[in-house]
């Protein structure tokens, strides 16, 4: 009912709907509408009350209504399980409780309005303010951990794809998996496996969009970076960008799975920027520089440093800026 109710609000954005008009198009008492009311507040959503004139929603935009997110969901599996929270640490570590109380199934997707913990790759952490979109997929695509690492960029190609319908400018891509506007980040990707070298158990992919957000609301991270927002010069509506996104994974994940990486690298590799470049990549505690030559079949990037051809797993990327580094 508390979710009705909030329908009932956000059907009318910015603009007051009386008790007496929610106690009867949902058939309960006005009481019962209050209490709800009540507690939705106490969730933290901003609902302003005035005697005699009803309730009204503000920040529409930032909030996640499951059935709207179904409305534009084109999906069979992904997002078909969909748990909304309004803060939680992190949706990876949700997702991760879930799978242990056996509660989540493949495809399930956890989204929050904010999280406390949010989490980056390699103990970094990820700033989660109100107005991103923070949130885990489950999946069990039945194959080796090598293989289902290359959902990464399977991945960060799927979301690249959505996040064009949203702004005008180039989405590009970082190895492995971020994602840049106009030369700034707008998404981090971290995955999260589990299970024998042959076989991974399960998947966690964690994706942090910057959709709504201003980066001021980032800390330091917010010179680096970017928001949907921020380069289309709107705000847009959280359960349509999640939709968007939830069909494009669904759509890669399962194309992946039939025929395989190539195609999709070769996507990867045409929304590279720093592919053929100087760069330089700090892994395992080393640095290397040289020019990135090629993403091969095994998801890995090439580095010819000069003296060797480097084949590296995973690391961080920066581009070598003409005098130095
Ligand atoms: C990533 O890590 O890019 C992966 C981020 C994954 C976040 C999602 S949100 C849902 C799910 N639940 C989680 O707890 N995590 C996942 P990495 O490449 O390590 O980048 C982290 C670095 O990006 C930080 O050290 C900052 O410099 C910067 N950063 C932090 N927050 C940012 C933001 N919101 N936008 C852009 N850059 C950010």
């Amino acid at each position: 009912m508390r979710r009705q109710i909030l329908m009932e609000l956000c059907r009318h954005p910015g603009n007051f709907v009386s008790g007496k008009q929610i106690s009867e198009s949902l058939g309960v008492s006005r009481v019962a509408v209050w209490k709800h009311i009540e507690a939705l507040k106490a969730e933290g959503y901003d609902i302003q009350g005035v005697t005699g004139r009803g309730y009204k929603i503000a920040e529409l935009h930032n909030i996640i209504i499951p059935e709207d997110v179904e409305k534009n969901l084109s999906t069979r599996i992904i997002g078909r399980e969909l748990y909304v929270f309004k803060e939680v640490d992190s949706t990876n570590q949700v997702a991760r409780k879930l799978l242990r109380d056996n509660r989540a199934g493949e495809g399930a997707v956890i989204v929050a309005g904010r999280q406390t913990g949010g989490r980056g790759r390699r103990g970094r952490s990820w700033e989660s303010p109100v107005g991103g979109l923070w949130f885990s997929l489950i999946s069990r695509p039945g194959l080796a951990l090598s293989e289902t690492a290359l959902l990464s960029l399977v991945f960060a190609v799927a979301v690249s794809r959505a996040l064009e319908k949203f702004v005008a400018q180039p989405v590009l891509l970082k190895w492995p998996n971020d994602i840049y506007i106009s030369g700034k980040k707008a998404v981090g990707i971290l995955l999260e496996m589990s299970g024998e070298l042959d076989k991974a158990e399960y998947l966690i992919t964690g994706i942090g969009i910057n959709v709504n957000l201003p980066v001021s609301s980032l800390g330091s991270a917010g010179e680096l970076a970017t928001s949907l927002q921020e380069e289309s010069g709107q705000p847009l509506e959280m359960s349509r960008v999640l939709a968007e996104v939830l069909n494009f994974l669904e759509k890669y994940y399962l194309f992946f799975l039939e025929h395989g990486f190539s195609s999709i690298l070769n996507e990867f590799k045409a929304r590279c920027w720093h592919l053929g470049q100087d760069i330089k990549v700090e892994a395992n505690n080393r640095v290397l520089q040289g020019r990135n030559i090629d993403i091969d079949e095994s998801g890995s990037l090439l580095l010819d440093t000069g003296d060797k051809m480097e084949r590296l797993t995973t690391g961080d990327v920066a581009l070598i800026k003409r005098g130095g580094v």
